[in-house]
């Protein structure tokens, strides 16, 4: 027991000390401490008291009890001579002066067992002493106490029985040791001292394993050592290896890599005595591994497996390339270096681990990744579609696979050499191509893709459609790849007249009768227009023609003269509209002649050009009016010498009309809105020609001709009645004209009448019966060609003497004639 349990004692006792003061009235008893032969109790205070007695009974045994008497100011005291190892029953009796017990209190304990003996102490480690003693009954455990002989050092060991060791001692120094039995009741005295001294130390080996086949042991020295055994044996062998030395440093060569070996030592002190050993057991650094099988593996992400053949008493393993990645493994042989880059050639060595330290390492083992994907992709088009992926050159490969993949899924592919691969690009179509190089490691799973488009196709069916005659409409099947199209037209200069995304086109306000040169150019965003899209003529309408004038050129036909704004081989057809009727003409020159219009009507003329294109606008158009019509008959009937009354049918389309008799020796005309008309001035016996105009409201004439007509013959003049001597009337006349008419005379008288006729060329007639004296109304009239008599000769009066006069007395009733 040490300086620090005794002050812990004196705690507990004081704390005792104060709970009996606490108990004022009644007094308290307890044992304070037992040894074999003794017992100490303490007990409280007692008011009054002047003294105390203590007896101690045994409580199984026919012993006598022991008494013991304390002053009143004691509050502890020792009963002696008491036996080992029994139970005694302590009465305490607090008394006065008179001895009369004022208090008093009971309590049992048991005395210490018996003191043993040490028979022997001695040292087998450097830190403790073994102490080998006779056992007590009655004892529960033993307490071995050991003192360093300088006192520096006390200590207290409980212990169950012999032999006890006492621990925490000092190397290669000398204690003090004796035993103490314990029971329940307390601890008896200490035994009979013995003095032993431990041991040296062992020494601290300090094992390393430099290399693969040695083991260095060091250590520092051991204070009172004067020499050390070292024994080494190999794990799982009983062979051992002995060496004595009085250095402090052991090397142990030509052993196994990788092997434990276990070393004991043993320090000697100057007696002879071995100290305690301590074994430390060290492996040998392991062999060096072999590289078996460097892979690339493509996982997410390109790594490297290395795979090793395991050697014996690794730890672990790390792979190392010779540019500075590692990876590490412990159990597996294998280990994966990742990331790892394309296109590198690098080597790889594996070193083994255990706590020793690293094997040297493997032989080294080449590698090569596998090649990069070129950095730059490109296609060229030298000429339409002939198209080539180029690519830049990349270190470490074999060959390159360029994969072309068009947009509607079709795959071309080379497998070359070179850095460029030649393809068919077809207009109008996305291509995506990518370039994966290969060596033995393999190819790179992922590539640059490079896409290239080419530029549209032209639409290969443009129709082209004249929808009026100064618009084309333009359509065309959509192609691939065009987003917009321009339709052109040479003709306007190569102006734009639609740019659109749809397919149609409509070229509008275009010049009559002009072949169009259209142009459908199709435009993508990303490569521009197909420049050399064939063009496709067309032509417009051919332009209207105009109307320059309509002359008639007969009785129903109009000669109609128009421009001529085409190309020749047009054709131009004029059309005449009326009421009743059209009437149409063609020509290829300016004019054409319409027949057949009937007089008297109005027409609306138009004249439209043709072509095979189409046709063409209508002109403006013209009013055409034929001349009124000629009046179906004329009858001309004379009403006397000089006049006539001529009357006429009407004509279609006639407001007014002049007619006209005309011969060599005069004319007559009269202008009239009726159907008939008179007219003087006629010279008898004379033909003449009859023509009427037919004027219409709007100032159209037709001229008409007629039938001639023939004035009468001319009625005789200078008539003259006389009387013939026998009694005969003679008529004389004069006649005009041609002598070629017979002559009818009547003569009117108041007796009688009378008729005579004169042939042709005669100038008289003669009457036979006559009487003078009469009054006679004498009419000669010619006799027309036809027989019949003119009828408006005027008569004349004659009275006829008796007397022998010659010539009658003329009473002249007539009017005068034309002549
Ligand atoms: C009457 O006389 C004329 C001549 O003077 C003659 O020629 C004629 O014959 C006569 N007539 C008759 C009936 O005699
Ligand atoms: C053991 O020896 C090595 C080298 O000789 C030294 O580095 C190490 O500190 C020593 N260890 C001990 C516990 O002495
Ligand atoms: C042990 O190490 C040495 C070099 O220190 C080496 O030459 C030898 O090959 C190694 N032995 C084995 C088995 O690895
Ligand atoms: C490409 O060509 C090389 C050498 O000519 C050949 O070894 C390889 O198998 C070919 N690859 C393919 C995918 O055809
Ligand atoms: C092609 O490349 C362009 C730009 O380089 C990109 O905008 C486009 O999306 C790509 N097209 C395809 C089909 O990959
Ligand atoms: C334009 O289109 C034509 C016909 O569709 C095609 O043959 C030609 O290659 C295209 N032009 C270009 C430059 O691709
Ligand atoms: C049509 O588009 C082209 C470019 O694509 C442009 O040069 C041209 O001016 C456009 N024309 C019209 C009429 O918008
Ligand atoms: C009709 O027109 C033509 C050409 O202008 C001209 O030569 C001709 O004289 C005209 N005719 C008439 C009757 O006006
Ligand atoms: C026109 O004149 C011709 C003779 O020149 C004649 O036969 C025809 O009947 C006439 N027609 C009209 C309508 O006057
Ligand atoms: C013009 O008319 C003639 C006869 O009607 C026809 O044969 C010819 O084909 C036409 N030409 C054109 C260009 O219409
Ligand atoms: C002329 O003839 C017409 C028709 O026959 C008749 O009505 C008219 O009175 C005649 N005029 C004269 C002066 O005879
Ligand atoms: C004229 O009279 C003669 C006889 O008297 C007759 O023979 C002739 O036919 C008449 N001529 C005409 C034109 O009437």
């Amino acid at each position: 027991m040490g300086g620090t349990q005794l002050k812990m004692l004196k705690l507990l006792l004081l704390l005792t000390f104060t709970e009996i003061c606490a108990a004022e009235n009644d007094i308290s008893l307890s044992v304070f401490a037992v040894t074999s032969k003794s017992m100490t109790v303490q007990w409280s205070d007692h008011t009054g008291a002047s003294s105390y007695k203590i007896t101690a009974t045994p409580k199984n045994a026919p012993e006598r009890p022991v008494f013991a008497h304390f002053g009143g100011n004691v509050v502890m005291g020792s009963v002696n001579s008491l036996s080992p190892n029994t139970v005694y029953t302590m009465q305490l009796d607090a008394m006065d002066n008179a001895l009369n017990v004022l208090s008093r209190a009971e309590t049992e304990e048991t005395t210490a067992p018996d003191v043993p003996s040490i028979e022997k102490a001695y040292s087998k480690l450097s830190n403790s002493i073994t102490v080998e003693f006779t056992e007590v009954s009655g004892a529960t455990s033993y307490i071995l106490r050991a003192q360093s002989v300088s006192g520096s050092f006390f200590s207290e060991t409980m212990v169950s029985g012999s032999p006890g060791t006492a621990v925490q001692l000092e190397p290669y120094t000398d204690y003090r040791l004796s035993v103490m039995s314990v029971n329940t009741g307390g601890r008896s005295q200490p035994s009979f001292p013995v003095q032993a001294r431990t041991v040296v130390m062992p020494p601290e080996l300090n094992a390393t394993s430099p290399s693969n086949d040695t083991i260095l042991v060091t250590w520092p020295p051991v204070e009172h050592a004067v020499l050390y055994t070292l024994c080494i044996i190999r794990e799982g062998s009983s062979s051992r290896h002995k060496v004595n030395t009085s250095d402090t440093m052991v090397t142990f060569d030509d052993l196994l890599p990788g092997t434990t070996y276990c070393i004991k030592g043993t320090a000697w002190d100057s007696e002879g005595r071995a100290g305690d050993d301590l074994t430390v057991c060290m492996i040998t650094r392991p062999p060096s591994p072999d590289v078996t099988h460097v892979q690339l593996d493509l996982g997410r992400s390109l790594a490297l497996s290395v795979y090793w053949g395991p050697v014996q008493g690794a730890d672990s393993y790390i792979a190392w390339t010779s540019n500075g990645q590692n990876c590490s493994s412990t159990g597996q042989s294998y280990c994966f270096i990742s990331p790892v880059e394309c296109g590198q050639n690098h080597s790889i060595t594996v070193t083994a681990y255990n706590r020793a330290g690293p094997s040297s390492p493997s032989m080294s083992e080449d590698y090569i990744t596998y090649p990069c994907p070129p950095e730059n992709i490109w296609v060229t088009e030298p000429s339409a579609g002939n198209c080539s992926v180029v690519w830049d050159e990349v270190p470490l490969v074999e060959y390159y696979i360029a994969f072309i993949k068009r947009d509607d899924g079709m795959e071309d592919s080379c497998n070359t050499t070179e850095t460029t691969c030649p393809f068919f690009c077809m207009c109008g179509y996305t291509y995506l191509t990518t370039v994966f190089p290969y060596n033995q490691a393999g190819s790179s799973p992922t590539a640059h893709v490079r896409n290239y488009t080419t530029i549209p196709c032209c639409p290969q069916d443009v129709s082209i459609n004249l929808v009026s005659t100064e618009t084309l409409e333009i359509m065309w099947t959509p192609v691939k790849g065009a987003e917009l199209y321009e339709t052109t037209a040479a003709q306007t200069d190569d102006v734009i007249h639609c740019n659109d995304t749809a397919p149609v086109c409509a070229l509008s306000d275009l010049m009559c009768d002009t072949a169009y040169s259209v142009t459908v150019t199709p435009c993508s965003d990303l490569r521009g227009c197909n420049r050399t899209c064939k063009a496709h003529t067309h032509g417009t309408a051919p332009c209207a023609p105009e109307i320059l004038n309509m002359t008639q050129i007969s009785n129903s036909t109009y000669r109609v003269l128009f421009t001529t704004p085409n190309s020749p081989n047009t054709n131009y057809t004029v059309k005449a509209t009326g009421r009743y009727d059209t009437h149409t003409c063609h020509s290829r020159n300016s004019s054409c002649e319409l027949t057949q219009l009937p007089c008297g009507s109005t027409y609306e003329v138009v004249a439209v050009a043709t072509t095979t294109v189409g046709r063409s606008l209508p002109g403006y158009s013209k009013p055409l009016e034929t001349g009124p019509c000629c009046p179906m008959s004329v009858h001309v009937a004379q009403v006397t010498q000089a006049m006539t009354n001529v009357t006429w049918s009407a004509g279609r389309g006639a407001r007014s009309y002049i007619t006209s008799l005309m011969s060599s020796r005069g004319h007559a005309k009269c202008h009239t809105l009726d159907t008939h008309c008179l007219m003087g001035c006629i010279t008898c016996g004379t033909n003449y020609s009859v023509n009427l105009e037919a004027i219409s409201s709007t100032g159209h004439m037709s001229e008409c001709k007629y039938h001639g007509f023939s004035s009468s013959p001319c009625c005789p003049t200078s008539i003259k009645l006389y009387r013939r001597a026998n009694n005969t009337l003679r008529v004389h006349w004069r006649s005009l004209g041609p002598q070629i008419h017979n002559h009818t005379v009547d003569l009117y008288g108041t007796g009688a009448n009378y008729t005579c006729n004169a042939a042709a060329g005669s100038k008289y007639c003669d009457i036979e019966e006559g009487k003078c004296g009469d009054v006679y109304r004498v009419v000669a009239a010619p006799v027309g060609q036809d027989g019949v008599k003119v009828s408006f000769c005027q008569p004349r009066t004659y009275s006829v003497h008796c007397l022998g006069s010659n010539a009658g007395m003329v009473i002249h009733r007539g009017r005068r004639s034309l002549d």
